[in-house]
């Protein structure tokens, strides 16, 4: 079902402060910048050998990454594993009992479809599925 890992989401409380530690200290270099209206967090992307740091700062009180920092403060938010089939994949689970945050896909950075496994079902991580658009999209 799993391909690789696609991504690693750290929540900061800022883009502008969190950077230049990944860039000039690690040499990691952002790509892409982009605001995701529907999970409420601006994102900037800085590719890591095959898979992506993804840093998240949130754009409102309420989205998840904001209450994430409250509770738990800055760091690893959630790892993201590429699937072939996201449906596919949800169907599964769903089957299997797994408690899912999104039983059908919703819209990511870079148009990607995705959908969060609890981490109350994945021993206390927040999993995040996603599947890279098709080039017919
Ligand atoms: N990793 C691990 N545990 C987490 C967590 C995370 N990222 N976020 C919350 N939790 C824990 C909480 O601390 C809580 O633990 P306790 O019960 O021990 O206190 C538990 O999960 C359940 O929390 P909850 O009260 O049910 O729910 P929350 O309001 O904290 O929301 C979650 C948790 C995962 C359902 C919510 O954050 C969510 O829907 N996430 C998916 C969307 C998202 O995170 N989007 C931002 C990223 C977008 C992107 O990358 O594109």
């Amino acid at each position: 079902m799993i391909r690789k890992i696609d991504h690693i989401g750290i929540a900061v409380k800022s883009l502008e402060a969190a950077l230049p530690f990944y860039e000039k200290q690690l040499g990691l270099k952002a790509t892409r910048f982009e605001e995701i209206p529907d999970q409420k967090v601006r994102v900037a992307m800085l590719p890591a050998g095959e898979a992506t740091i993804e840093l998240l700062e949130p754009t409102s009180p309420d989205s998840p990454v904001a209450k994430f920092l409250e509770k738990r403060g800055e760091g690893i938010h959630h790892i993201a594993f590429a699937v072939d089939d996201i449906a596919a994949a949800l169907r599964k689970l769903d089957k299997s009992g797994v408690c899912l945050v999104d039983k059908t896909p919703r819209r990511g950075e870079s148009g990607k479809q995705i959908a969060f496994i609890h981490p109350k079902s994945a021993f206390g991580s927040l999993l995040e599925l996603t599947e890279a658009p098709h080039h017919s999209d």
